[in-house]
């Protein structure tokens, strides 16, 4: 590990390198400070949640792998991994709730019954860390999903429930907002579709428009409450058709204002998510983003700093867009230390962003605009040599949060001292 003094010494250096392209470093990482990723509580137990199941729980085509030992079996012990997830990840962050993780008391409560009562002690242990909570309706892992269709079901009474929870969501989302004084991000997402050749195609998608006509309905306050859909391609038992594919997402958001979520599972596997931007960004307020990492399908793996990320922070920059696109956290892996999920996830979306905005944006486009291509070129391949890796080790010292070594130490002695406590 580089000395405090060693790191000072690297990061003026690394400061006097960039600023001969024209960066300022300095301003870079408070651009870095103002991003608040979204960390999905579901990670921390592979999306389990805190209900007394009624029946068989159904997959609803997501699946977590892997047995790694420690998994949060209570409200207190995904607390205490998320404040030990939060330490370790630099900058202040957000919440991301779903609906299944409500404080129920030990009480059967089911979907369409759930209350803002039953997120309030979320609410006040947010509000004590400082962290904004958004929120997900929870359309799966229940029996009245297990049709495989929910809000685009042909049976009224299973549309019913779900159009039921869903309002209540929405409400339940407002009061957090309000309460913490920073908007609640509310996302829906459904595992509508069918395993194999649908007739009713149309049907169901006229009946989705019907389902989510009747959900946002009401209005709240744009200040409490933001609302998001997100769309998918396919899931497992869904291969044949998802309802709320893409096109039917992106027309239903454009024609309503909402928010699209784009995760970055979602799309055929050559599909750049990246250039989604700023193909959509003329056309709404806002994104939401789900950064994941599907491995040959929409796997959730845990995220790490490769291609796809990288070109997602540098659309976001290039298009000074850090303010409209907020980004959550969406993957679940069971096979591996799931507070180290947490924070490398994190800790590599943030990498990629702070590389994006260490860029020479204004020399690199005034090149392009002169035509010279091969300038262009050169300066984008030269930036890949440049020391961001010791701008990041600052950043994190600065920010109190260990790198490298001391940063696997933190991660192994929790496992030992707190997680393999665990039955
Ligand atoms: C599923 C979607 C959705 C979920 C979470 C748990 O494919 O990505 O966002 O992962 O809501
Ligand atoms: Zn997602």
């Amino acid at each position: 590990m580089t000395s405090t003094m060693n790191l000072e010494s690297a990061y003026a250096h690394a400061c006097e390198q960039y600023a001969s392209l024209g960066v300022d470093v300095e301003r870079a990482l408070v651009a870095l400070r103002s991003v608040s990723l979204s960390l999905h509580c579901w990670q921390g137990d592979d999306v389990r949640g805190f209900e007394q199941k009624p029946g068989a729980a159904s997959s609803g085509g997501i699946q977590v792998t892997g047995g790694y030992p420690g998994a949060a079996r209570t409200i207190d012990e995904l607390k205490k991994d998320l404040q030990q997830a939060y330490a370790l990840i630099p900058g202040s962050h957000r919440l991301n709730l779903h609906a299944m993780y409500g404080d129920f008391g030990g009480k059967a409560v089911d979907r369409d019954k759930i209350e803002p009562s039953h997120f309030r002690t979320w609410m006040d242990w947010c509000r004590e860390q400082r962290l904004g909570l958004d929120f997900n309706a929870t359309c799966f892992a229940h029996p009245r999903a297990d049709s495989g269709f929910t809000l685009s079901s042909a049976d009224a009474g299973t549309r019913d429930f779900w159009i039921e929870h869903v309002r209540r969501t929405r409400e339940i989302g407002a009061v957090i907002g309000k309460t913490l004084g920073t908007a609640c991000i509310h996302n829906l997402w459904i595992p509508d579709g069918a395993k194999d050749v649908t007739m009713r195609r149309s049907h169901h998608r006229a009946i989705l428009k019907n389902s989510l006509d009747a959900v946002f309905a009401r209005s709240y306050d744009r200040d409490d409450l933001r609302d998001a859909v997100e769309s998918k391609l396919f899931g497992i038992g869904s291969e044949s058709f998802v309802v709320g594919s893409h096109e039917f997402y992106m027309g239903y958001a454009l024609s309503r204002r909402l928010m699209l979520c784009l995760d970055m599972g979602h799309f055929h596997p050559t599909e750049s998510v990246a250039d989604k931007i700023s193909a959509l960004l003329p056309f709404v307020d806002d994104l939401l983003l789900h950064v994941s990492r599907g491995v040959r399908w929409d796997s959730d793996h845990v995220v790490i700093f490769n291609d796809d990320v990288a070109s997602l922070a540098e659309e976001i920059i290039r298009a000074e867009a850090l303010e409209r696109v907020k980004i959550a956290l969406d993957f679940f892996d069971g096979s591996m230390n799931r507070i180290g999920a947490w924070v490398l996830g994190s800790r590599s979306t943030l990498k990629a962003l702070l590389r994006a905005l260490l860029e020479p944006r204004d020399r690199l486009m005034s090149l392009e605009a002169e035509g010279n291509l091969f300038a262009r070129m050169a300066l984008l391949e030269d930036l890949k040599m440049m020391p961001v890796g010791i701008v990041w080790d600052y950043y994190c010292d600065r920010e109190g949060v260990p790198t490298g070594e001391p940063l696997r130490d933190a991660i192994q002695s929790y496992e030992k001292k707190v997680l393999a406590q665990r039955g």
